[in-house]
């Protein structure tokens, strides 16, 4: 049977919200997905092209589809900070800068000077599962050398 779909289209919002909603309709044969001009409020469809004699007993098949809105949501983000201590060792904390954040010798220095001097700082701001292994890596660590060294997470 061949099918004809017709779509009455209608939109409310600004490409770019569209764009950035993620929305997609789905059909099947048929897909529009980010930016594409219709978003169905209604659609018809048009039975087999034999006018409704065949399989489908007359029915010409005219229905309501219901969207589907995917929304594309931005994942919160996580400030990875360390703290201050009396004992651990300025050489073990620009290790772990480095190590574990990725940072070059410079930085790396800046940052522990920064925490050492203010008593917290930023190694990098990341999702929530990523943030969560960060800290967790460097807790251990830590303990591993016997250092007091003090790694958080906080919402931005
Ligand atoms: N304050 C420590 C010292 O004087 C150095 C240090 C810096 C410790 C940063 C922890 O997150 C830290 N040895």
């Amino acid at each position: 049977m061949v099918l004809t779909v017709q779509i009455t289209a209608e939109f409310q919002g600004s490409a770019q919200e569209r764009a950035e909603s993620g929305e997609r309709f789905y059909l099947p044969l048929l897909q529009y997905g980010f930016g594409a001009e219709t978003s169905e409020r209604r659609i018809v469809m048009s039975g087999d092209e034999d006018g409704g004699s065949g399989d489908d007993g007359g029915d010409f098949g005219t229905g309501v589809v219901t969207k589907t809105r995917t929304k594309a949501k931005r994942p919160s983000m996580y400030r990875v900070l360390i703290l201050n201590d009396d004992y651990t060792p300025m050489e073990f904390v620009v290790h772990v800068l480095e190590r574990f954040f990725n940072k070059g010798r410079d930085e790396a220095t800046q940052i522990m000077l920064h925490v050492h001097h203010h008593g917290v700082g930023e190694c990098g701001i990341f999702t929530y599962e990523v943030a969560e292994t960060k800290v967790t890596q460097v807790m251990d660590f830590a303990r591993r050398h016997q250092h007091p060294l003090q790694c958080v997470m906080e919402k931005k």
